[in-house]
């Protein structure tokens, strides 16, 4: 294949819900481009984009593939991405990458969720979009339906760039505004025969284009002059105006296809590659250090990693994005990610599964490499010259958790193992071993997401697994000040052991300053600050220790050892053996034995007056709460509400947003076991939502109750 400079690469993202005929489209933008000379199927598991076993046996796109197609003397890579929400991880790498999205919408259902989820990423980083609807040929496609929804859901924005005739069974005829021509097509597809617009379209396509025109020159103030002193805009005018408008989001033209047919696949592939932006035409990318980084194909070389897998037979394969200057095949670059070198020794056109060798790749460019020492996904490499780090995929938070672990014990490596290449291949699967719950948490973007982990761990890692209900990371704190003394003494033959320490304990909080004085009990206790330590703990929380210590009655060098005692005893709060937190201990008095006293003594003396005091201080559970988001169409809003609120959530806000409802509620995380599917099943699956982890919580007293029963009893078996 011969190298395409920037100005000829088109990257586009295909978007749009499950089913909406992504994966098929690409069979035909293939067919088309004189890639493969045969159209695959989804239905018969022969399409170059799913190439995965799992995908052909549930015949959905589970992972994003890249794919390239040539036209029009330009190269368009297509990243088709999967439609469930669940495989997101996919969708968002391939749109960091992308410079549009095309989204596809199912002729027979108009916008649905999937698309509303898309759309929303295109939004949040501000990418350009096209629309295309599919399925022009179902016997069920409401084209006019479809369209209406396009409105509701893009506004005005969205512009009808073609019509189809006879959208159904019989479909063959679409109208093309920006040609102004109509194309009549075999029942095979391919190209169309070109002919005048009918009288009986005439009205309705002279009504679209003028409408066409119109916004085309909203975003390109010279094009508004001009439109109004020719009266109309020519071909190659109205082009530049919908690519300004496109760019700047100002712009959603609409297509229709049948991608089964291979109907109007051409034409649109034409379109994108006269009007679709190249990378170089967008607003140029920059460092996370925030210098601009042109997409210059002149410049220094630079890549970005957005996605890695792994083949049999072939190890590791990086997908990378040339951000500027010339790739060349043999180049060394410095991984500035990692700070190792590395030869690309051979590049390559992604096409599925399978790659197509090339010698160089120019700015703008999507290609892959192999056998690379130690680059994965989000690295940025450059020329030795300069140092770019690129912005690293926003993957979204994991809203799904489970624990796992393997069937036979002996398992645990392997299962180690398996998941930490899993998790190479998709970041949005998260792995932690809690050393606090004595799991392993497995977390994802939802059920069926973490089912299919569980399917290739089983069939791939060969690693049997369970699934078992996730434990909550509780911690404990406390709630009034208390105050203890505790002495440790040992005197049985040889050197003796004796320390003895008075702390006084209260609730820290973020900003609070120590006291000068408390009085507990009747009795008046004064504080002689000497020094404060803030320890940030390393599962939240602080621990911020005053030195009172007045007369020299405990020597500072046994400090350390108190302290350390404190700490054991924050590592395994009395309540539930959860950690403890936000506590802050005056140690203000104490006594020292002459001989006996050592480090040993003052620890465990420590450690025992902490134990004391956090008893008496209003102890209490606290849990974590989350920060969760959901977007539900009005219908299903009170069922939503209802079902957060037996989840102890607190809302905190309610707004309209494009057609939906946008609950903002504070949640706790042992209410949010399985919320994906129970949301799901509320709403049909038209609901979305996204956590993130808020705060720690004191849970109430009747779950207080409920968990140091359950501690006590689990203590009990041990
Ligand atoms: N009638 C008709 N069927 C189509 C068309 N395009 C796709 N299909 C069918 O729709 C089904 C789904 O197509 P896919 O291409 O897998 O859809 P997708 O958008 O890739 O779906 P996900 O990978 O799940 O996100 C398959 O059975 C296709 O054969 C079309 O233009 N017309
Ligand atoms: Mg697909």
């Amino acid at each position: 294949m011969k190298t395409y400079s920037t100005k000829q690469i088109k990257n586009i993202a295909l978007l749009g819900n499950s089913g909406a005929g992504k994966t098929t489209l690409v069979e035909a933008m293939l067919f088309e481009g004189g890639v493969i000379d045969r159209r695959g199927d989804v239905d018969h598991k022969n399409t170059v984009s799913d190439f995965n076993q799992i995908e052909h046996e549930n015949q959905t796109s589970m992972y994003s593939s890249v794919m390239y197609t040539e036209c029009n003397d330009s190269k368009i890579n297509i990243l088709d991405v999967p439609g469930a929400d669940d495989f997101v991880g996919g969708t968002v790498s391939s749109l960091h990458v992308a410079d549009t999205g095309v989204i596809l919408i199912n002729a027979q259902n108009g916008v649905e969720v999937g698309t509303e989820i898309h759309s929303r990423w295109l939004e949040k980083l501000n990418k350009p979009a096209v629309i295309a609807v599919n399925k022009c040929d179902h016997d069920q496609a409401n084209f006019d339906k479809a369209f209406e929804s396009i409105k509701d859901s893009f506004g005005g924005d969205a512009v009808l760039a073609q019509y189809p005739v006879n959208a159904g069974p019989g479909f063959d005829s679409i109208v093309d505004i920006i040609l102004f021509k109509m194309l009549k097509y075999t029942k095979d597809g391919g190209k169309p025969e070109i002919t005048d617009i009918p009288d009986a379209e005439m009205e309705r396509a002279e009504e679209l284009r003028n409408e066409l025109i119109e916004k085309a020159a909203e975003n390109d103030e010279a094009l508004m002059e001009l439109f109004f002193e020719n009266d109309g805009l020519t071909e190659e005018e109205m082009r530049s105006g919908i690519t300004a408008g496109v760019i700047a989001r100002g712009m959603f033209p609409i297509f229709c296809l049948s991608a089964k047919n291979n109907q109007g696949v051409g034409r649109f592939m034409e379109f994108l590659t006269n009007v679709a932006p190249s990378a170089d035409e967008l607003e140029a990318v920059k460092t996370t250090e925030g210098t601009e980084v042109k997409c210059d194909e002149s410049g220094p070389t630079s890549v970005f990693v957005f996605k890695t897998s792994v083949e049999s037979h072939i190890g590791e394969i990086n997908f990378f994005k040339v951000m500027s200057g010339t790739l060349k095949e043999g180049d060394d670059l410095m991984n500035n990610t990692t700070r190792n070198k590395e030869r690309l020794s051979q590049i390559f056109a992604p096409l599925g599964k399978n790659r197509t060798k090339v010698t160089s790749l120019a700015a703008g460019d999507i290609g892959c490499t192999v056998k690379m020492k130690n680059t994965k996904t989000n690295h940025s490499l450059s020329d030795p010259s300069v140092s770019h780090v690129f912005d690293k995929v926003p993957f979204p938070e994991p809203k799904f958790r489970t624990a796992i672990k393997p069937v036979s014990e002996g398992d645990e490596e392997k299962l180690g193992e398996a998941l930490t290449r899993i998790n190479q291949e998709d970041p949005t699967v998260d792995v932690e071993y809690s050393k606090e719950l004595k799991q392993i948490i497995l977390s994802g973007q939802g059920e069926y997401h973490l089912n299919i982990v569980k399917w290739h761990l089983d069939h791939e890692f060969k690693v049997e697994t369970q699934f078992l209900a996730p434990k909550i990371p509780y911690r404990e704190t406390i709630t009034k000040a208390a105050q203890s003394d505790y002495r440790h003494k040992k005197q049985s033959g040889g050197a003796g052991q004796f320390g003895e320490v008075h702390m006084i304990i209260e609730p820290y909080s973020e900003g609070s300053e120590p006291k000068a004085m408390f009085k507990l009990n009747g009795k008046e206790y004064k504080m002689a600050n000497r020094g404060v330590d803030t320890h940030n703990l390393s599962w939240g929380g602080k621990l911020e220790f005053v030195n009172c210590i007045v007369g020299g009655s405990i020597d500072a060098r046994f400090l350390p050892a108190i302290l350390k005692g404190i700490m054991e005893k924050l590592e395994e709060g009395p309540l539930t053996g959860s950690y403890a937190r936000d506590i802050r201990v005056y140690v203000y008095d104490g006594k020292m034995h002459p001989v006996d006293s050592n480090e040993i003594s003052f620890m465990l003396a420590g450690r025992n007056a902490f134990s004391q005091a956090f008893k008496v201080a209003g102890p209490k559970i606290m849990e974590p709460v989350y920060e969760v988001e959901v977007l539900v169409p009005a219908d299903y809003m009170g069922d939503v509400m209802s079902d957060l609120q037996g989840r102890r959530a607190i809302v905190q806000g309610m707004a309209s947003e494009k057609g939906f409802e946008k609950i903002t509620a504070k949640v706790p995380l042992a209410e949010m076991n399985k919320y994906s599917t129970a949301l799901s099943s509320l709403t049909s699956g038209r609901a979305m939502y996204s956590m993130k982890f808020d705060e720690y919580a004191q849970v109430p007293g009747e779950i207080q109750d409920e968990l140091l029963k359950a501690y006590a009893a689990e203590q009990e078996e041990e």
